[in-house]
């Protein structure tokens, strides 16, 4: 199943159209384990999760959901759920230990294993090739502050496609750049772990540059009909008043969660605003060189976005000391904020129920996303590459873990995408995060998003009810009333 042989919904087809691609995503570092076997060398998480006071409770990836062992397993309850795609992420330290130079062939193997296991299962394999695991040689020589970064990671896809493209036929380059550079360059409570919101702005256009490169490299390698994307973390931004000052915020922070990205990958520029925000942190003249823009603009076959919690925002008031220092909307009085140029702009939290994030629960952030999306690209592939919500899960004496928070947001939201299929987007399919319990970055272990319930010291999966609500979801193909 390609993405071209779907049929465009109709405004009167079904909920969920046939040939919609249900699925659930992970990420290498949060599932893997293994982090010393075949041949892995260390990448910026394993670093930074063995630094003192980064990560909760000293948690690391070091073993995680133990995929690396157990990936066979997982792909039976893949198949058991009835999912017809699986987004993975490779580990880039697995596939070219230390980023540059001879790639790994005990590392693509395990890739190789499984995409067959997938496909045995008649499972679509989605590969993402960078999800924030940077070796950390290439971090040791400047990382994504740097160009060379950006050209590594075109040979890295290159090597990447040229193995498994005859059996892998979506592709992504980067999962949530916005992630990388803002949280790993500027407020630094992600890997790299730096502080410096000039130096966030460079990692920002490296990173559309190597999604630009790698593009072009996955394009070379792979087949004609091989589809490729890139997956953001747009944001829904709201204004919390009507003021000009509340206005001016919203548009700042519009442009730093949503434009930055799309302008340059869908139109070729960067927005005006955003340089004449940030051009006191950056020479933007110096940084973006001839032809870069015409690189990160290369047409894409479809787009991803990552959804959870809508973005609230105001003007800053004297005084205001709340910063926005988690990527989705939790505040911590005092903390740096990963938003360059945003002096002037305070982060509201948002109404609605919360998660065991503290993120709000609002599903018409969603179809916000998508609909904008739908007017502002028409005839670009929408997929929600990622939705879900953490919950304070744990297996009940019968051995059960009963979720039902989590089936309400998962209804909510699987509700708001059919809805905007409905008014006309283009929406593909639908990956839950997430497949299992995993490694939640600078919240280790503490926060559960699976439907799919991993106790970490015995390793023992147990499908949570979710994961029965989303099969029979896929199943039947329609949501259930509430
Ligand atoms: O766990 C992360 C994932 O790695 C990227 N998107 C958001 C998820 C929940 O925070």
């Amino acid at each position: 199943m390609t993405l071209d042989t779907l049929p465009s919904p109709a405004p009167s087809a079904p909920v969920f159209p046939p040939g919609f691609l249900w699925g659930t995503a992970t990420a290498a570092y949060q599932i893997e384990g293994a982090a010393a076997e075949g041949g892995r060398t260390p990448s910026i998480w394993d670093t930074f999760s063995r630094t003192p006071g980064k990560v909760r409770n000293g948690d690391t990836g070091d073993i995680a959901a133990d995929h690396y062992h157990r990936f066979r397993d997982d792909v039976a309850l893949m198949a058991d759920l009835g999912l017809s795609a699986y987004r993975f992420s490779l580990a880039w330290p697995r596939v070219v230990p230390g980023g540059s130079g001879p790639v790994n062939p005990e590392g693509l193997a395990f890739y190789d294993r499984l995409v067959d296991a997938l496909l045995e299962k008649d499972i679509t394999p989605v590969a993402t090739l960078y999800h924030w695991d940077l070796p950390q040689e290439l971090e040791d020589a400047g990382g994504w502050t740097e160009r060379a970064t950006a050209e590594r990671f075109a040979e890295y896809a290159a090597a990447a496609a040229r193995r498994l493209g005859d059996r892998v036929g979506m592709w992504t380059t980067l999962n949530e750049p916005w992630c990388s550079a803002f949280l790993g360059y500027g407020n630094g409570v992600h890997a790299p772990g730096r502080t410096d919101h000039g130096d966030a702005l460079r990692a920002h256009h490296h990173l559309m540059l190597a999604h630009g490169l790698g593009t072009a490299a996955l394009r070379a390698e792979l087949p004609a009909a091989a589809q490729v994307s890139l997956v953001l973390n747009l944001a829904a931004v709201r204004a919390a008043g009507t003021t000009p000052a509340d206005l001016d915020a919203a548009r700042r922070i519009d442009g730093l969660a949503n434009r930055i990205f799309l302008d340059p990958v869908f139109h070729g520029r960067y927005p005006e605003d955003v340089l004449a925000d940030t051009a006191h942190l950056l020479d933007w003249d110096a940084l973006v060189r001839d032809g870069d823009l015409a690189e990160i603009s290369r047409p894409l076959d479809a787009l991803g976005i990552n959804y959870y919690t809508p973005t609230l925002v105001a003007a800053a008031e004297d005084g205001d000391a709340v910063r926005r220092t988690g990527p989705r909307g939790d505040n911590h009085a005092g903390e740096l904020t990963p938003w360059p140029a945003s002096e002037g702009v305070r982060f509201l939290p948002a109404p609605g129920t919360r998660t065991a994030m503290d993120w709000p629960v609002d599903a018409d952030g969603l179809y916000e996303i998508l609909t904008r999306l739908r007017d502002e690209l028409p005839g670009t592939p929408l997929v929600v590459t990622e939705n879900g919500a953490a919950y304070d899960d744990y297996t009940d004496p019968s051995g059960e873990v009963h979720d039902p928070e989590r089936v309400a947001y998962l209804h909510a939201h699987l509700a708001a995408v059919a809805r905007a299929a409905a008014d006309g987007a283009d929406v593909r399919g639908y990956f839950l995060w997430s497949l299992l319990d995993n490694f939640e970055w600078a919240y280790g272990y503490g926060k559960r998003f699976g439907i799919v319930h991993v106790d970490f010291a015995s390793q023992r999966r147990t499908p949570k009810d979710s994961a029965r609500w989303y099969a029979e979801v896929i199943r039947s193909g329609v949501l259930p009333e509430d």
